[in-house]
């Protein structure tokens, strides 16, 4: 089902656990969601026919890489991320900010924007909360994030306020940037570090701009994970019930099941494919690494009960032999089997809020991964 409108609605709810359903014109969103990582207009590793096989309704880009190579001018050009990609679907995109962050060269960072230098090859690039919004339309992305400022933690509260503040005037910005598009949104980003009251004032001030949508930023950034789920016990019951909510980055399936139950929506992460390309397979008896010596002989597959084939029909030996020896096709097989398994992970989830048992198959979950047959 597809709507003019970008629109969410809830359809059950277990606990403060929310299954719902944005429908837009390039499709539905089952929530709670989670999106692979498409940075530079593919999933790394994957056909895109692969990743909507597995039940993907969403995939996640980004602003920074794509703005750097091959240019949004480009891609605009070219029709877009989804005809350039091939992904037909919904794509979120990111603003950059954080990548720039983590990635680029030289940045500076102004009330104005950021300019840095690309991780590249060194060119110059000025990138405001305008600029932000005009590429993520180049791309035409169906879910725009803010331009925002994320702060690694641990981090002073004054240097987590002056970053929280910046980003609720770039919130301003770009919601005037992004302007009225029915079949489209812009969400806006909470940040607030590891500081309650900065937090809920974050929310609050984001809630009052009426955005279609909000992400949780900040976080997954250095903390412990039982700080993470205490600003999200905090910030969750600020924001609407009405519109999605998206934790940005997260994570690992606890991390999923753990924000999940405290009213998080939305995911992405790169954990199932990068892992995936360093010989780490996500199964539902827990992480099994291909790379140990002790898979050398072993005949059986990572899940005989899997549905991804990748999963059932090939040996532990074989998937050993692959990434021992760099072969391409084991991080394929690899990412395949780490996306079908976050994939399972989202389905379980949203069938067991529907059904009122997310609390039971949580505990059911987190056993069978240290149960361990490996
Ligand atoms: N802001 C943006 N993107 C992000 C983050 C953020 O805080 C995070 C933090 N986990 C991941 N990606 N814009």
């Amino acid at each position: 089902m597809t709507s003019e409108n970008f629109e969410f609605k809830l359809i059950a709810t277990d606990g403060k656990a929310r299954r719902g359903e944005i429908t837009m014109p390039r499709g539905t969103v089952r929530t709670p969601a989670f999106m692979p990582v498409g940075t530079g207009g593919t999933v790394k590793a994957m056909y895109m026919d692969q990743v909507r096989d597995l039940g993907a309704d969403i995939i996640l880009g980004n602003t920074y890489h794509l703005m750097l190579r091959p240019s949004a001018e480009r891609v605009a050009k070219l029709g877009g991320l989804h005809e350039f990609s091939r992904w037909q679907g919904p794509i979120l995109t990111d603003s950059g900010g954080f990548q720039v962050m983590s990635l680029a060269q030289l940045r500076k960072l102004t009330e104005k924007g950021v300019t840095f230098r690309s991780h590249i090859d060194g060119r110059a690039y000025e990138m405001s909360p305008e600029r932000s919004i005009e590429i993520q339309g180049l791309l035409d992305s169906d879910i725009q994030m803010q331009l925002d400022e994320c702060v690694a933690l641990p981090s002073t509260p004054k240097d987590i306020q002056r970053a929280m503040e910046l980003s609720l005037r770039w919130a301003e910005r770009c919601k005037v940037a992004f302007g009225d598009q029915p079949g489209k949104a812009m969400f806006g980003i909470v940040q607030g570090g590891d500081v309650a009251d900065l937090r809920v004032r974050s929310a609050q001030a984001l809630k009052a701009m009426d955005l279609k949508g909000y992400a949780v930023g900040g976080l997954a950034v250095g903390e412990p994970q039982d700080v993470m789920l205490e600003m999200l016990d905090i910030t969750c019951p600020e924001l609407p019930v009405e519109k999605p909510r998206y934790l940005m980055g997260v994570g690992t399936p606890d991390d999923i099941l753990k924000s999940v139950a405290r009213g998080i929506d939305m995911f992405d992460c790169v954990m199932p494919t990068r892992a995936g390309r360093h010989g780490l397979a996500f199964t539902r008896r827990g992480k099994v690494n291909l790379r140990n010596a002790r898979h050398a002989d072993d005949p059986r597959p990572l899940d005989e009960e899997s549905p991804c084939p990748a999963a059932r029909d090939y040996s532990r030996a074989y998937l050993h032999h692959l990434v021992k020896s760099g072969e391409a096709l084991g991080g394929m097989l690899l990412t395949w089997n780490n996306l079908s398994y976050y994939q399972q992970l989202m389905q379980g989830i949203r069938d067991t809020i529907e059904a009122g048992r997310y609390t039971a198959f949580t505990e059911e979950t987190q056993a069978a991964w240290t149960q361990g047959d490996i």
